[in-house]
């Protein structure tokens, strides 16, 4: 049984999810599911990847759980992604299936019959009651999330049901989850902090989550003025954006806005690192602390400031429950000295099962069972761990998204008049880090952003450009990222 599901028959009549068409109980959202289940039942869908592309929303969950009841992979696509990105989550997952919200078939009009189409209503009115829905096994495939890495494509990771359902314990007990709790959802939910840390957290918990489309400022500020919300969390970005948002209402409005904050009981931030200023900035315009915490698409989340207690400043706190964690030397051997950086290793039941149809990569991923991380991280001698940076400068974060400088440097390198490129991250007050690409080719920059248009979602898009005759190189021939960085001054 998946227990996400199995409990929301407790929390009956309560509200489960409120979104722009309007409010719904967990016993609506449990048969919807259900019915969904059938019909994918109906048709033969089995154990497979899914893949489902709808906005933040109530039909978005029943799909997902119609998925997981079905004994499928729910493998959810953004509605920030172009074609070309979907035709390759297509043929990279295997999926033979694609469920579609209606105002989202202009993303889904190119493909061809490599994949079946269906949408929320045709599905629902499939109604295949009689069909028995399968047992699912805890290490069966839950959810898929498509992450960037060093290597050029992103890589689908794989968690089971059992993984997530820790993640989801884990996340319930240090933030003490209630029934009780209403949290409003800005973040898109192709990632595990909208999809996992919010979304599952709340109904798992009998709470409400309440689903925007996308993040917009005025939105956020009105729903916390209500009063009615007891949770938010987002990223660095989102914390700066919000600031800026207030910085620009009268009084009345500030008051009210700070008002509704009172009532509210924990404000998370975290998948990139939140800046000193932004920390206390917001502490003044809300009266919250933030609790920062550390997480990736691999381990869910590993390390959290407290609840309860002191939320120190640039660390990312202790380790969360069912989440064993150290910093290791190159060999992988535990670094036991306080301030001595390491890479972060992580183990334990929350930890992803496989890089999809990627046995050597997975294999490569993990030493004696801990996930390499590939950020660096060190202990201070109460055991309060901090975040230093990546291993790899490829990883780029920039508005809470991983994006992998190699993946649109293949891109840049697939246009014909572009023969060299490099592609940095410069840093960035509002966005943590931005995309930079310096280019080697006979391109317009006009050309070149319309071109890239089409070729990868909005987040991805690099915003700096350079037009180079050379790249810098050392005597290898190898680029030198370092160097590339200096052409952006
Ligand atoms: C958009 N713009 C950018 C960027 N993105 N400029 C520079 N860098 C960027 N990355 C520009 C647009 O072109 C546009 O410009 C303007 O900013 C507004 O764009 P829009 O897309 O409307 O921005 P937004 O809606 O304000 O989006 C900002 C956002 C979004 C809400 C912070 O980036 C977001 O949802 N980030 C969250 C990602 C996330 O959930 N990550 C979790 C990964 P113009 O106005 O000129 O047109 S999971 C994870 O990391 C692990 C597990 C963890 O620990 O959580
Ligand atoms: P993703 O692959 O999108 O899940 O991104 C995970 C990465 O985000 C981690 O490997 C870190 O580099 C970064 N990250 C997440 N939370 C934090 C944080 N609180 N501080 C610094 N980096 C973070």
């Amino acid at each position: 049984m998946i227990p996400i599901v199995q409990n929301s028959s407790e929390f009956g009549d309560a509200t489960a999810i409120i979104d722009n068409s309007g409010t719904y109980t967990y016993n609506h959202l449990r048969q919807q599911a259900l019915i969904i289940a059938h019909a994918l039942e109906g048709r033969k869908i089995a154990a497979q990847p899914v893949l489902y592309l709808f906005p933040s929303g109530f039909q978005y969950v029943a799909v997902q759980w119609g998925i997981w009841l079905s004994g499928n992979m729910a493998v959810p696509v953004h509605t920030a992604h172009t074609p070309h990105e979907i035709d390759y989550f297509i043929e990279d997952s295997g999926a033979t299936l694609l469920i579609c919200d209606k105002t989202l078939k202009h993303l889904t009009t190119h493909l061809k019959n490599n994949i079946v189409q269906a949408d929320f209503e045709e599905l629902i009115q499939e109604s295949h009651h009689n069909k028995r829905i399968p047992r699912v096994k805890p290490e069966s495939n839950a959810l898929m999330i498509y992450t960037s890495g060093t290597t050029g494509k992103p890589k689908g990771v794989v968690i089971s049901h059992e993984q997530l359902d820790t993640q989801i314990r884990s996340l319930s007990k240090a933030w003490e989850w209630k029934s009780s709790d209403r949290i409003l959802n800005v973040l898109p939910m192709h990632h595990v902090h909208g999809v996992v840390n919010i979304t599952c957290c709340a109904l798992y918990n009998g709470a409400t989550v309440e689903m925007q489309p996308q993040f917009d400022a005025a939105c956020v500020a009105e729903r916390m003025a209500s009063g009615q919300l007891t949770l938010f969390m987002a990223v660095p970005t989102i914390y700066h954006k919000l600031i800026q948002h207030f910085e620009k209402l009268n009084n009345e409005e500030r008051h009210q806005w700070q008002h509704g904050m009172k009532s509210m009981r924990l404000m998370v931030s975290g998948s990139a690192a939140l800046p000193m200023p932004t920390l206390a900035r917001w502490k003044v315009v809300s009266g919250h602390t933030l609790l920062e915490r550390y997480g990736m698409t691999e381990i869910g989340m590993a390390l959290s400031n407290p609840l309860h207690g002191e939320r120190r400043a640039g660390t990312v706190g202790f380790p969360l429950p069912f989440v064993e964690v150290k910093i290791a030397d190159e060999s992988g051997n535990e670094i036991k000295d306080a301030g001595t950086p390491g890479e972060l290793y992580v183990k334990g039941k929350t930890v992803f099962k496989q890089y999809w149809n990627k046995p050597e990569e997975t294999a490569n991923a993990f030493v004696d069972g801990w996930f390499k991380t590939g950020d660096v991280a060190e202990k201070s001698s109460d055991g309060y761990f901090k975040i230093l940076g990546r291993k790899s400068s490829d990883i780029i974060k920039s508005g809470g998204y991983k994006i992998s400088a190699l993946e649109i440097e293949n891109v840049l390198l697939s246009h014909e008049r572009i023969s060299e490129c490099a592609v940095i991250a410069l840093p960035d007050v509002v966005w943590g880090e931005t995309i930079a690409a310096a280019i080697v080719g006979n391109v317009l920059q006009s050309e070149l952003t319309e071109w890239l248009r089409d070729k990868m979602a909005g987040y991805k898009q690099p915003r700096h450009f350079v037009f180079v005759k050379q790249l810098p190189r050392n005597a290898m021939g190898k680029i030198l990222k370092p160097e590339v960085r200096n052409l952006f001054k």
